[in-house]
């Protein structure tokens, strides 16, 4: 860290599990990277083994990983691995993505960034995307979804610098102006923008707020620690891999793209709305080809966001999900998938391996409680 000359732009794009962050630091890293500005990625997740990773490595971008916990909780791994990624990349620009239920970043990593590393970083407003569809439920303050992750939901926005309603692509202008509405009501003066990651709609706007420089907040936020550490609880986390492959290779390939749209279907049949989804994302992979689906709540469809177009005699497969389920069913669950995908397709199943938990309540490294005078 100590041998940068030029300080690095820090971007952080925050918002809910599954609203859209991987999609937009794909688009504004295609975009740095136009402008000939050296870019690099770093994911953030409760474990190992991240899809965002493989999704971003598969966009061709240099990434980092800060596993285990949220950066606010690994907040020296994070300075670890920009500083590593500084003097490999020597980028201009670092897009991180924060762990989708995570909250308090400010105080707990973009404040500490500026005062413990003055001059290293230039950092950019702390954005927020707001996830469609689950704003609309917990914005109208309807039921359905669990309380305690709709507190973690209402103080990303509160301590956003700008919120970005992502997906407009499949939203009615009504709806745009509903959600506009909403969180003008319920955060006075935030500037909303509206953006397709997906269809590049606002992004030139959103690049504009980005390359504002923060400086610094004008008030710290409040938060229940023990509110929060319940609302991450309730949302079961769960990670897995395996290995499928053809039983007679020199005849049999099979679709990429078909095999993680179906174990999707399937898991979406056994988990049978038991409780909410926030995100589950399975990639299927095959040297360097990639498929990528996306579930991200109980009323939208499953949906094949990267499509690889191939087919493959074997392949690996990654799955992270965070639902409001016991992680443990949840991984019954998977293995079951698994298991019977490899049935109906006559494919081989092996090395399956999962890890399942409820996130530990967060333990910030540091955490600024005052202003600077
Ligand atoms: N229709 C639409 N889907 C989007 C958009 N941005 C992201 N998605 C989809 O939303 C899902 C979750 O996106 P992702 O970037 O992984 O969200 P993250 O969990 O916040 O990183 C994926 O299926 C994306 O393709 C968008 O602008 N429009
Ligand atoms: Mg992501």
């Amino acid at each position: 860290m100590s041998q940068q000359v030029q300080p690095v732009r820090f971007v952080m794009i925050g918002g809910f599990l599954g609203a859209g962050k991987t999609t937009t630091i794909a688009r504004l890293a295609r975009h740095f990277a136009s402008q000939g500005q050296a870019v690099a990625v770093v994911t953030n997740d409760q474990a190992e083994g991240l899809v965002d990773t493989q999704i971003l490595q598969a966009a061709g971008l240099s990434v980092g990983e800060v596993p285990g916990a949220c950066f606010c909780c690994k907040f020296d791994d994070l300075v670890q691995t920009v500083s590593r990624l500084a003097q490999e990349v020597r980028p201009q620009v670092i897009l991180a993505e924060p762990v989708g239920s995570c909250t308090d970043l400010v105080a707990t990593v973009v404040e500490p960034l500026r005062r413990l590393y003055p001059g290293q970083y230039v950092l950019a407003p702390l954005v927020v995307l707001l996830k469609p569809e689950h704003a609309f439920k917990i914005l109208r303050h309807q039921r359905g979804f669990s309380p305690k992750a709709a507190y973690i939901f209402h103080k990303q926005l509160e301590e956003a610098d700008v919120v970005a309603v992502n997906k407009i692509d499949k939203l009615s202008p009504q709806q745009v102006e509903e959600l506009r509405q909403l969180i003008a009501r319920q955060y006075p003066g935030k500037p909303v923008l509206a953006i397709s990651a997906r269809g590049g709609t606002g992004i030139p706007e959103l690049i504009e707020h980005l390359q504002t420089s923060y400086q610094g907040p004008s008030r710290l936020m409040d938060v229940d620690y023990d509110l929060y550490a319940q609302g991450e609880a309730e949302l079961g986390w769960l990670n897995c891999s395996f290995y499928l492959s053809s039983r007679y290779p020199e005849v049999e390939d099979f679709s990429l793209d078909e095999l993680a749209q179906q174990y999707l279907e399937l898991l979406a049949e056994k988990l049978h709305d038991q409780g909410e989804v926030c995100h589950v994302k399975i990639a299927a992979g095959h040297e360097t080809d990639l498929a990528v689906a996306n579930w991200t709540s109980n009323d939208s469809p499953r949906e094949l966001s990267l499509a690889s177009g191939v087919r493959v005699p074997e392949a690996h497969v990654t799955l992270n999900a965070r639902v409001a389920v016991d992680p443990q069913e949840l991984e019954h669950l998977a293995r079951q998938c698994a298991e019977e995908v490899a049935g109906r397709w006559e494919l081989v199943l092996d090395g399956f391996q999962s890890r399942s938990f409820r996130p530990a309540r967060p333990v910030p490294t540091h955490r600024v409680t005052q202003l600077e005078s």
